[in-house]
């Protein structure tokens, strides 16, 4: 075995040449068989070895800095760097990350997650290292469908000024998860296709022929290394920029990316390496389904197919059904994902009402301002996106949508934990970051039914509004309760006396379990579905403290600005006699793992929760007992 030989960063140096395409084959036999088991992103690392090859090649690490895009194409990275063992945890609690982590490796130079951002962040590495006066490389890799994000212009824009060397890698495979869109997509492509250039390049030779004096114009440019070629060549887009651009190369080709990495290294300035990859390289099934294979759930190598069957519909399944009816009942209605038309539920959508569909790229900022256009326009848009992307879009949700009170509404999928991809993806922090912004309307539904019906509201509400549902299966218990929903109102589902529990969304469903498990003990229980987590149900709120001691409420996001705390400030300000005790996840950044041990984790499992509510239950007893203010039998 080659891989065998690598046991730490730069031992790929140490194997000749010759051996290299079996440690690229041995490096694909051992992705396969460990993402099969751990689930995790195939295809982009599959499409990415021999590239990691050339760098690593190339690069002396830790010294010089690689900044994956994403990162989620890291793996042979990992592996090259003295990280096999690491896969055996790769993406559970406590193991190795999916993702770059700084803390995890010297060789990680930055941490990723989110997409478009490594052509920043090199540049950041490569502004430190000349102002400290040192000499490593900044190897900036960005895959195509990274390269319909915004931030990556800004980044280019400005990495263009440079006079020191810094090497932008774009790993160009023709796809985003989906099918990249856009018109960069479609000028790669054009380059992609060699035929075209060759074409392009004989059509101005017989231009400049017919012209007089032509004949030594075309001699007089192929004479020269920025002769015809350059006039002509791909990449001008980058060139005229002022960055230096090289390729396209064959991103399989070890050797050649080796010699044109070396190159781009020696060169003053910014450059450009433009490397042709293949999706889900050397694995059929990923050939064949690159969304598919993208992240893949635990799988089957011999026919590709999940281990695990699926019998439940998720809430995404949910919002696809009724976005499809939905557009049939309203053709205002029109549905907006940034390059995610498979995760968030839209492909449907797409297919039955395709001039309504807009995959915008990885581009969420845009993607809210565009419907914001489409809603003054008369439009019903719906941004599906998922709760920690949505993270880059607080200005455009604020300055574009909501000082104008535009109807927009935004479909926020995994919010709440979504586990294996960690803390760059947990949705955790949405309900703070919307609920800061006036004139926006927040909602979680309790199950399936309430998604489809809060749906419905949301569509014929005029102003920006927002529901937030988690990754996974769909609860289908509590179906009776269906009242209707109503702008700012909870859903009383249980009302008793003592102790009462508001929960919100996800948190219905264990807040249900958790007063069965009260209720056993003796415990009077309440339980509100809080619906709204802004504006918050005040109305319930003063009826309920009238007759409880404790309200409990429960969240899958933050504590920080999030329900419990509006919860706690109203009681507080209008002096409720009524203790509050907030269930929420701790100010903090939460790992990846599986989502029950991660709520374990973080204070939110059933057990803590019950724990959590009796300490509280108690104590306010013997508070107010010896301020003689308490009269129900408490214990
Ligand atoms: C801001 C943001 N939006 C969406 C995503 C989800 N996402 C992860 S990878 C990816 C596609 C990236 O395509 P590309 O850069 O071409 O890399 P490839 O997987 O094809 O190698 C998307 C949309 C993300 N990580 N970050």
């Amino acid at each position: 075995m080659v891989l065998e030989k690598i046991k730490k960063p730069n031992d790929i140096k140490n194997i000749p040449p010759d051996e290299y395409e079996d440690l690229a084959q041995e490096i694909r036999e051992f992705l396969i068989n460990k993402i099969s088991v751990t689930g995790g992103h195939l295809g982009s690392n599959l499409g990415a070895v021999e590239l990691t090859m050339a760098l690593h090649l190339v690069a002396e690490l830790p010294g010089d800095k690689i900044v994956w895009d994403v990162g989620h194409q890291s793996y042979t990275h990992k592996l090259l760097t003295g990280r096999r063992e690491g896969f055996e945890t790769l993406r559970k609690y406590g193991g190795m990350s999916g993702f770059p982590k700084r803390k995890e490796s010297l060789c990680d130079s930055f941490d990723t997650g989110h997409s478009s951002t490594s052509i920043s962040a090199g540049l950041g590495l490569v502004k430190a290292r000349d102002l400290n006066g040192e000499n490593n490389a900044v190897f900036a890799v960005i895959g195509d469908g990274a390269l319909t994000g915004g931030m990556a212009y800004e980044a280019l824009n400005n990495a263009a000024r440079l006079d020191t060397n810094y090497v932008i890698i774009l790993n160009d495979n023709n796809m985003s998860i989906a099918e990249n869109v856009g018109g960069m997509s479609k000028y790669l492509r054009k380059i992609r296709t060699a035929e075209a250039y060759k074409d392009f390049k004989i059509g101005l030779e017989n231009r400049l022929n017919k012209l007089r004096g032509g004949e030594q114009l075309v001699d007089t440019l192929k004479r020269y290394k920025s002769g015809v070629k350059q006039l002509v060549v791909p990449g001008m887009f980058f060139e005229d920029m002022g960055i230096t651009y090289l390729g396209p190369v064959d991103g399989h080709d070890i050797k050649a990316m080796v010699r044109m990495f070396r190159e781009a290294r020696k060169l003053p300035k910014c450059v450009l390496v433009h490397v042709l990859t293949k999706k889900g390289k050397g694995y059929m099934p990923a050939e064949r389904h690159p969304a598919r294979f993208h992240g893949a759930e635990p799988f089957d190598i011999e026919t590709g197919l999940p281990k695990r069957n699926r019998k439940k519909a998720n809430y995404t399944d949910i919002f696809s059904t009724v976005m499809t009816k939905l557009g049939a009942r309203n053709e205002k209605v029109v549905a907006i994902t940034a390059a995610m038309p498979d995760g968030t539920g839209l492909k449907r959508f797409s297919n039955m009402y395709p001039d309504r569909f807009f995959d915008v790229g990885i581009a969420e900022g845009h993607a809210v301002t565009f419907a914001a256009g489409l809603a003054a326009g008369g439009l019903r848009p719906i941004v599906a996106v998922y709760s920690s992307f949505l993270q880059r879009a607080y200005d455009q949700i604020l300055h574009d949508v909501c000082i104008q009170n535009l109807p927009v509404v935004f479909a926020i999928d995994r919010a709440g934990l979504v586990g294996a991809d960690g803390e760059t993806h947990q949705g955790i922090f949405d309900i703070s970051y919307l609920s800061s912004i006036p004139n926006m309307t927040i909602m979680a539904p309790k199950n399936k039914w309430e998604l489809s019906d809060m749906l419905k509201f949301a569509v014929r509400f005029n102003s920006p509004i927002a529901i937030r549902y988690p990754r996974g299966e769909a609860y289908d218990g509590l179906e009776d309760f269906r009242a209707p929903v109503v702008f700012g109102r909870s859903e009383v589902i249980y009302e008793e006396n003592d102790i009462a529990l508001f929960a919100l969304g996800s948190m219905v469903r264990e807040a249900e379990e958790v007063r069965s498990d009260l209720k056993r003990r003796g415990y009077p229980c309440s339980l509100v579905n809080a619906r709204f987590a802004k504006p918050v149900d005040t109305e319930v709120l003063d009826r309920l403290c009238g007759t409880h001691s404790l309200i409990v409420t429960l969240e899958e996001n933050v504590e920080s600005g999030g329900y419990g705390e509006k919860i706690r400030d109203y009681v507080f300000e209008r002096r409720l006699s009524c203790d509050v005790l907030i269930i929420a996840l701790p100010d903090d950044y939460v790992e990846h793992g599986n989502v029950d041990i991660l709520k374990e984790e973080v204070g939110i499992d059933k057990d803590t929760i019950i724990k959590r509510i009796i300490t509280s239950y108690i104590s306010w007893g013997n508070k107010h007992r010896k301020e003689g203010v308490f009269s129900s039998g408490m214990e």
